[in-house]
């Protein structure tokens, strides 16, 4: 028989650009895979992961099976069982479990947007009448700063039009490693000299080798800095006086709050020059158009996370560079085209089906109350009576994970007596791994189900491990979980592997198990995408086909219908902040732990410490395994270190080394490098090894390199809107092995 070869339109989901690429099946096998030309973004683009996507799809110890525990946990003994009994025995433990403890002893654990179907995990805990219990790594990974945007603005204010700024501030994000799409926009545009660019990290990356100014602060002053921008751009009239008398509230109050960051303030505190702060604030002020485009680092500073964010806010809004072309654009919530809107997320999440009573129990929503139920009430009311639509509960809704940890062994507020890990590593996202490991083993937690591609540290410790479907063999279809007006599409390139199954039929099936018959209309992921365009006029075949529906860009919206704010105007002195209790404008506090804040603890360790260097072609924990091609190219986890700071310490390039904190130490090998401030020491995270043994006590060596045994998840600590706990500006100590 001849064999068949097609190509189909896929949406890469190893990370978050979403790449179009094409797929080439050959007898249903997947032979090969590049960039689509035609696709309205990528437009031809691929990395190496998806490259090498072939290899790893293949690869042997891909997951294809339901397993059920038949030993201890961790002990490594696993039985096939088929996925009607998994369901079965998982819906009738967690019926029980509800009946005895409430629907709310559930919590969610899932990774950071590794699909489109968070909507339906969503409805699936709206049905069972469970508060949103879910804990993410969005808490110390955008959604905070997302939050942020919507009390502040009401819509999000994230995005940059990196193709028509003449100023992009980089603030702390590596986009060489990490935003591979950004980066490629703006690599020619400098090369060109078309753009002027700021970096803002404690190391000179590779990205910040082509900017014009590096700022290397130390870890975790980031809020000072941009309130000692806002001060230099006040007092030297650098502000956009026009827009923030007709758009802004609370400007006087804010004069008077940065009156104390002055240059030199905010030079003692970040160890920046006076002179860097003032000529960087001048160059980001008056070059026009400017953006700022952000990486994680500051979200995950800790005590002062969000006010990083809320004073990037403010610094697009006084300079005018708010929802200008070659600003930051305002996204609001649905594509719309033909007269009508793409189906948003929280239109499928069956808000209303959660009883209020259930709602109030959410846990943390009487201490972080901005990404909690009191905060998401006011957010929605605005975001609703502006947008016609309700925001999604999906992600402003976060539970703490030092809380749901905690609540797991402590039984506080309530017991915690069921988890469900769905594209999640806990064991290597988290803060306090050995917590985290903790509640894993804990008796308290009677059920763990995990939905993986691998078996992982954190599958290792389930009672179930349930096999996932990938991008390769599922649609796409998606708005970025409605925080951007474009809508994506990909089609489904081969049948999954296996038993495996998309996420979808897991929470759908579990859902027909629970009572929730008549709630979950589409049978598959297809059949949910073309309800999603039904109002969009166009076929599923010519979505597909398009791989991408994007609006014509419209800017200066406020204009129109100003900002979704309960002022109507961008809200520099933050009302829902005060009505929430917090202080309504932006400060610098020290972090949890520094040189200035807990200086006793210096002389045992007097490094800085900065966690979670990302870089290509890894993505988090994943992509470890050897064999497909990557691991091969970055064997070791890396802690860069400056060959001053090695040598007092007797090291060499290329040794182990032990990073100690407060909480304990682990291993990597050492990166000497002139691109790193002397004080600060930087490691690389998510870091375990599939090849070492799988059962405990070593679950693929996760306690050994892995940086989050190094983090502090204190619930005190944490950022007090949101409970953001602190990775970066740590303090530590080195020595070799
Ligand atoms: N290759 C690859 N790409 C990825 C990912 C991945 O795992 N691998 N993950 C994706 C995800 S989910 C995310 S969130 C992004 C993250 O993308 P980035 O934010 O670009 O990545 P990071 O390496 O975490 O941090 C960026 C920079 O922050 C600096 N930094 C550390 N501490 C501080 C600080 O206190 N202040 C400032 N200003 N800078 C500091 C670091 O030196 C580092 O260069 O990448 C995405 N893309
Ligand atoms: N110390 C420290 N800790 C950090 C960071 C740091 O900088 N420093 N960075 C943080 C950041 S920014 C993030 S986003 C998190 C990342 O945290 P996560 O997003 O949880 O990433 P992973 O730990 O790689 O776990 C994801 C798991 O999901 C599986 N998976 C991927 N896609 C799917 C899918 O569609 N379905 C299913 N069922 N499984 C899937 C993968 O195999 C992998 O095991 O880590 C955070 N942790
Ligand atoms: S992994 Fe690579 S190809 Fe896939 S979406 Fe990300 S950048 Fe694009
Ligand atoms: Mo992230």
């Amino acid at each position: 028989m001849a064999s068949r070869t097609e190509v189909k339109k896929a949406g890469c989901h190893f990370c978050h650009n979403n790449c179009g690429l094409l797929v080439h099946v050959q007898d249903g096998k997947v032979v090969k895979v590049e960039g689509n030309r035609d696709h309205p973004i990528s437009s031809g683009y691929i990395c190496a992961r998806g490259t090498k996507a072939p290899k790893w799809l293949y690869h042997p110890e891909q997951l294809k099976y339901p397993l059920k525990r038949a030993g201890k946990r961790g002990e490594g003994k696993w039985e096939r069982i088929s996925w009607d009994q998994a369901l079965d025995e998982i819906a009738s433990k967690l019926a029980q479990l509800k009946e005895d403890y409430g629907a709310e002893t559930l919590m969610v654990t899932e990774g950071t947007y590794r699909s489109d179907h968070f909507w339906a995990r969503t409805r699936f805990l709206n049905l069972f009448g469970n508060p949103q219990n879910i804990t993410c790594p969005g808490i110390i990974c955008s959604m905070n700063c997302y939050t942020i945007n919507l009390a502040l603005i009401g819509s999000v204010n994230i995005i940059s039009d990196l193709f028509n700024t003449k100023c992009a501030v980089l603030w702390g994000g590596n986009h060489v490693e990490t935003f591979l799409t950004r980066w490629r926009i703006l690599r020619g545009r400098i090369r060109n000299k078309d753009v002027k660019t700021i970096v803002i990290d404690p190391i000179k990356t590779k990205t910040a080798k082509h900017a014009d100014m590096c700022l290397q602060l130390r870890p975790g002053t980031d809020a000072a800095l941009a309130l000692g921008w806002i001060n230099v751009i006040i007092e030297e009239n650098l502000y956009d006086k026009d827009f923030v008398d007709k758009w802004t509230h609370g400007f006087n109050e804010l004069r008077e709050r940065v009156k104390a960051y002055t240059p030199r303030k905010v030079a003692e505190i970040t160890g920046l020059t006076k002179e860097e702060i003032v000529e960087s604030a001048r160059l980001y002020a008056t070059t026009k158009p400017a953006c700022i485009d952000r990486g994680v680092a500051t979200d995950q500073i800790g005590l002062n996370a969000t006010r990083v964010e809320q004073a990037r806010v403010i610094l697009k809004a006084i300079t005018g560079n708010m929802d200008v072309p070659g600003g930051n654009p305002v996204t609001g919530p649905a594509f719309k085209m033909n007269g009508g809107s793409f189906v948003c997320d929280s239109e499928l999440e069956l808000a209303e089906k959660c009883p209020p009573e259930q709602r109030q129990k959410q846990i943390g929503a009487d201490r972080y109350k901005l990404m909690t139920f009191p905060g998401w009430e006011i957010l929605d009311k605005y975001f609703k009576k502006h947008y016609g639509v309700s925001h999604p509960q999906h992600h402003p809704l976060l539970v703490s994970m030092p809380l749901a940890i905690r609540a797991i062994i402590d039984e506080k507020p309530y017991p915690i007596k069921a988890m469900i890990s769905w594209a999640s590593n806990p064991m290597m996202w988290a803060a306090n791994t050995k917590l985290v490991h903790e509640a894993l083993t804990h008796p308290n937690l009677e059920l763990h189900v995990v939905l993986e591609y691998w078996m992982t540290p954190t599958a290792q410790l389930a009672d179930y491990v349930l096999p996932s479907a990938s991008w390769l063999e599922r649609p796409l279809c998606t708005t970025f979980e409605d925080w951007s007006d474009l809508a994506w599409a990909g089609e489904r390139s081969v049948e999954p592997l296996g038993e495996r199954r998309d996420d979808y039929l897991f929470w759908k099936e579990l859902g027909l198990r629970l009572g929730q018959k008549g709630y979950w209309p589409w049978e598959t992921l297809e059949e949910v995408a073309e309800y999603r365009i039904s109002r969009l006029g166009i076929s599923y075949e010519e979505f597909i086909d398009r791989g991408g529906l994007l609006p014509e860009p419209e800017f200066r919206k406020y204009e129109k219908t100003g900002f979704s704010t309960p002022t109507g105007k961008v809200e520099l002195y933050s009302t829902i902040f005060e009505r929430l209790g917090y202080d309504p404008l932006p400060y610098y506090e020290e972090p949890p732990e520094s040189p200035v804040r807990t200086p006793e603890l210096l002389e045992q360790y007097p490094l800085v410490l900065t966690t979670g260097i990302k870089f290509m072609p890894m993505f988090h924990s994943e992509h470890r395994q050897l064999g497909i091609g990557h691991r091969e190219k970055h064997p070791d986890p890396l802690v860069h270190i400056h060959p001053e700071t090695a040598r007092n310490h007797g090291i060499k390039d290329g040794d182990w080394v032990y990073i100690e904190t407060a909480r304990g130490r682990i291993k990597q090998k050492a990166n000497l490098t002139e691109d790193i401030r002397p004080d600060v020491v930087a490691s690389e995270a998510s870091w375990w090894f599939p090849e070492k043994q799988a059962e405990a006590p070593s679950l693929f060596g996760a306690l050994e390199s892995n940086s989050n045994i190094l983090t502090i998840d204190d619930p005190d600590l944490c950022d007090p809107l949101v409970g953001s706990w602190c990775n970066r500006g740590l303090l530590c100590k080195i020595y070799k092995e």
